[in-house]
């Protein structure tokens, strides 16, 4: 059993019933188990800023599951919800990112653990630091906590998370 963690955001249609979808697709499977769900942030989109506002969580899963196997879980998630790509970074029903498994280094072509552009992501640090406040880059050992405190603009706490359960109950 390996924990990861996950990046879940959507800006499209009904936002937090997407996020609460593919939590709930990817606690169903048995090779996945959903350990922790953050409260939902909203937050102003990053890169290609022409959008609406993202929801983002962060989701803690303890898996059997090989890095790249859970990239294609996620992959599975994102169809099963609908996800069509255009623009890059652009709008998306939900797009599921690996941050971290284990303290596993990963460099492939279609899969980079630590995510790359984690550490400079509000959107990304502040729900992951909230359910896993400790949580260190794999390889430097330094705690992505320390990144966060000049980038916390943007993100907006937008609705109280406490547990799995009460997430997956939870609708617009
Ligand atoms: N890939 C490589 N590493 C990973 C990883 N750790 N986790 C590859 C997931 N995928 C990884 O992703 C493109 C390719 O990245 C995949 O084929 C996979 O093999 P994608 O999801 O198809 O395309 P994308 O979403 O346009 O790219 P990506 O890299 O997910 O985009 P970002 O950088 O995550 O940006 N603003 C706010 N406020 N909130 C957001 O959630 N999201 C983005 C997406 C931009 N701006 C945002 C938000
Ligand atoms: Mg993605």
């Amino acid at each position: 059993m390996t924990v990861a963690y996950l990046s879940i955001g959507s800006n499209i249609g009904d936002r937090l019933d997407h996020l609460v979808e593919a939590v709930r697709a990817l606690d169903v499977r048995d090779d996945v188990r959903v350990l922790a769900v953050s409260s939902v942030y909203e937050t102003a989109p990053v890169g290609y800023t022409d959008q609406a506002d993202f929801l983002n969580i962060a989701v803690g899963v303890e898996t059997t599951l090989d890095a790249y196997e859970l990239l294609a879980a996620c992959q599975e998630v994102e169809q099963a919800l609908g996800r069509v790509r255009t623009v890059r970074w652009g709008p998306r029903t939900v797009d599921l990112d690996i941050l971290l498994y284990d303290n596993d280094n990963v460099v492939a072509e279609n899969l980079i653990v630590p995510h790359m552009r984690m550490h400079e992501r509000a959107f990304v640090l502040i729900p992951l630091l909230e359910i896993a406040p400790m949580v260190v880059h794999p390889k430097t050992g330094k705690l992505y906590a320390k990144e966060i405190a000049a980038q916390d603009r943007g993100v907006m706490l937008w609705k109280k998370v406490n547990g799995v359960e009460q997430f997956l109950q939870t609708a617009e």
